[in-house]
This record gives structure tokens, C-alpha cells and sequence, in this order.
């Protein structure tokens, strides 16, 4: 059992009303479940691994879902990256082992099970990549069509093809994400065709399961903080659901801090938290090597900031330099291979911990959003290249040994 409802106004609509955002105010959409209703079972919830499907009396579909197994991703205890950072307790939960790499499968495969719900016979969204890649996928699955608006020039190899791939109709904007995500907002608006961006609540819903399982890895205990990359900001509203539901429903006792990290030159919400607005002020150019987060006018900005001071968490934002030198940091000291935006969480934990913001002694989970082969080009920017040599040993020799 459960509805929609306005976070502004507090407008209440049935849960099958075909709507995005509030027809009164134009405010964003929360589901809201009756909990007294939910009655969890924990030796079940102990005894099976984690998944989205899992804690599907917390989920608003009512049909058999489009599913290729998504969640269930690892939570790896990180001792050297801990080292480094100067941190006691740090573990990273790697959202690219999910079946099309990133997090966005939480989302997709509630969104999708909605659309054929609805009777939706098209899916679309706009994407700075990863979105596009997983709703071509869960739409392949569904055996609907999708289309997807990407801004031209700007999206990593991998994610466009994986929407080519999977069939999706692909359409390269002349303008940036926030820009196609005005047009596909437009588009959905006038056809009938179901929007998946985030600002499609029961999206958000599949991915609040990150926050489930964060819990459920650590024994059914929370962390004190967790730290993620923030882009459209719907992510870390998610997650903190989820948390915000385990402590309502008796099964944790504490809510993290959610602390969300942008790139210094696409950073609204960093600003708007450092500056204590209300709102953010949207970023005219947003720029950055982390292709995915290079979002100005994040949709889910007033969710977001709520979750942020709510959970008393902070935002920070980091440079490209620091976001490559994460990367190569998790690589290298974890064999955990992630995107550039999926860096901006230990960078910017690092930057947090060396300003003292955040203590050396607490627990802390950094989120990894995408797969390193995501995005294959700029590793080949920012790596040596291999090295060439001829098929003798002598020369495979001198290239190792130098003699
Ligand atoms: C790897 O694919 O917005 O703050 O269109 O791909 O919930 O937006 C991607 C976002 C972080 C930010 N990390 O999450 C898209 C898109 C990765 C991402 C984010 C994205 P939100």
C-alpha cells in the first residue's frame, strides 16, 4: 500500500496517476508507503543474500518484475585505501559490479516493472551516460522501445555502446544534459511515452536499496557516514531513504551521514549546502573529467539537500586532479576499477578527512557509482601507454630491466 505525494505542498496522489511532479506546485513526488502494513521478517532478511528483489515489501511494484539480477554488489573492507587516507574504518561498496555496471539497475529495474505497470508502451530518458545504457537494457529485457538523449560529445565510450547495442533509438543533443533533460521532459509530456530520469519517483525507489543493503552487509548496523557522487542528486536521496525506512522499521538504529561530493566545476549543491540557500543556483557551463556528474541543474536538489543537513552530512567538491588520483588510488591499492565520477567519493573523503571535517575514527562508506570500463578513453589519457617492443626477450629484458 502506498501513494504519492508532494515534499512542498504536501499534495497526496493515487499511486497509479501517470504524474512526475506536482500538478499543484511542481514539486517533487515522494512515495509513501504505510509502514504499519510492513511487517519484515528478520531471520529471512538475515539468512538471504543481499538484492534489489529482496526487500520488495518495500518497493512499489505490483507485478512480476523486469529483473537480470541487479544489486547484491560487494561492500570491500579497504585497509590500504584507509591507510592512505588516514582514516580507521573505510569500506567501498562497488555499484559497477551491478549486470550493466553502475547503479543505475536499482533504479531501471523498479522504473521499467512500472512502465509495463502502467501500461506504458515507450521508455525514455535524458543521460550523461550510465542511464541511457541501463534503461536500453532493462527496455531490451522488457521488449519495449527506449529512446535516449545524450549530450553530443560528452558521454563515455562504453555507456554509448551499450545503448547502441542494446537497441535503443540514440539521439546526441547539441547542448548539454540539463538541456536534454529539458527536452525529454518536454518529449514525455507530449506523447505517451514513461519518463525514467530521476525525477520519476518510483525510480529512486530501486535505488534506496543501496542504503538496504549497506545495512544488511555490516550485520544490520550503519556506518556513521556515507559518502557518494552527486550529479542529478537523486542517488543520495535514495539512499538515505532506505536508511531513513530500516531505522522506522526497527531493523537499524541510526541513520548515516550522507555526505555528497561534485566536481568543483559542476558543484550547485556543494554551494548551496557550504552557503546554507535553500536552493541551489544552477550552473550555466558545467565542466569535468567526470563526464557522468557533468550535470548543472540537478532535478532532485531540494530532495537532496533536505537528506544532506537532515542526517547532519555534509557536500565537497573536488578537482579533476584529485578525482583521477582517487581513481588510481582504488585501482591500484584495492583492485576496485571505477569511473572517474565513482572517484569523487574517496577524493572527497580524503579532502573531508585532511580538513578535519571528518574524524579519523569513524566508520565510513565510500559508494562507487560505475565500472572503470565505462569510460576506457580516459584511462588511455591518464595511464602510460603500453610498450612496444620487438618479439625477442632480449627486448622484452631491456623494457623491464632496462639492460
Ligand atoms: C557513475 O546517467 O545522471 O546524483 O544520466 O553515472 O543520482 O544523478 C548519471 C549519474 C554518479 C550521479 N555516478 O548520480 C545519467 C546520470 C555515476 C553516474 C552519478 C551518475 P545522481
Amino acid at each position: 500500500m502506498y501513494h504519492l505525494k508532494c515534499i512542498e505542498c504536501g499534495a497526496e496522489y493515487p499511486k497509479d496517476e501517470l504524474i512526475y511532479t506536482c500538478s499543484k506546485c511542481d514539486g517533487l513526488l515522494d512515495v509513501i508507503y504505510d509502514y504499519s502494513s510492513i511487517k519484515l521478517d528478520m531471520e529471512k532478511l538475515k539468512s538471504e543474500c543481499p538484492s534489489v528483489w529482496k526487500y520488495a515489501k518495500l518497493l512499489p511494484v505490483d507485478r512480476e518484475p523486469v529483473t537480470i539480477k541487479e544489486g547484491g554488489t560487494p561492500l570491500y573492507k579497504c585497509e590500504r585505501l584507509a591507510e592512505k587516507i588516514g582514516i580507521k574504518a573505510l569500506y567501498v561498496k562497488h555499484e559497477g559490479m551491478n549486470p550493466t555496471g553502475s547503479f543505475k539497475d536499482r533504479g531501471m529495474t523498479v522504473g521499467v516493472s512500472k512502465a509495463l505497470e502502467l501500461g506504458m508502451k515507450t521508455v525514455a530518458c535524458a543521460s550523461t551516460g550510465n542511464t541511457s545504457a541501463a534503461l536500453a537494457i532493462y527496455g531490451a529485457k522488457a521488449g519495449i522501445p527506449v529512446v535516449v538523449l545524450l549530450p553530443e560529445g560528452k558521454v563515455a565510450l562504453g555507456k554509448v555502446a551499450q545503448a547502441l547495442m542494446h537497441g535503443a533509438k540514440v539521439l546526441s543533443i547539441r547542448g548539454n544534459f540539463d538541456d536534454a533533460l529539458a527536452l525529454v521532459r518536454t518529449l514525455c509530456s507530449q506523447e505517451k511515452i514513461y519518463l525514467l530520469n530521476s525525477i520519476n519517483p518510483f525510480r529512486l525507489e530501486g535505488q534506496k536499496t543501496i542504503g538496504f543493503e549497506i545495512a544488511d552487509q555490516l550485520g544490520f548496523k550503519v556506518p556513521d557516514r556515507v559518502v557518494l557522487p552527486v550529479g542529478n542528486a537523486g542517488n543520495i536521496t535514495a539512499i538515505h531513504k532506505g536508511f531513513r525506512e530500516f531505522k522506522k522499521l526497527g531493523v537499524t538504529d541510526a541513520i548515516p551521514k550522507m555526505t555528497g561530493i561534485q566536481a568543483e566545476g559542476s558543484c550547485p549543491i556543494v554551494k548551496a549546502i557550504k552557503s546554507g540557500a535553500e536552493n541551489i543556483k544552477p550552473e550555466k557551463n558545467p565542466e569535468t573529467v567526470a563526464t557522468a556528474i557533468r550535470i548543472g541543474n540537478p532535478v532532485n536538489a531540494r530532495k537532496a539537500l533536505l537528506a544532506i543537513r537532515k542526517s547532519e552530512g555534509t557536500a565537497e567538491s573536488v578537482s579533476d586532479e584529485e578525482i583521477i588520483e582517487a581513481q588510481k588510488d582504488l585501482a591500484r591499492l584495492e583492485g576496485i576499477g571505477v569511473e572517474p565520477a565513482s572517484a569523487t567519493s574517496v577524493a572527497g573523503l580524503k579532502k573531508l578527512v585532511d580538513s578535519g571535517v571528518v574524524r579519523r575514527d569513524e566508520t565510513v562508506v565510500c559508494i562507487t557509482t560505475g565500472h572503470l570500463l565505462k569510460d576506457p578513453e580516459e584511462v588511455i589519457k591518464i595511464c602510460e601507454p603500453p610498450i612496444v617492443v620487438d618479439a625477442k626477450i632480449e627486448a622484452i629484458r631491456e623494457a623491464i630491466f632496462g639492460n
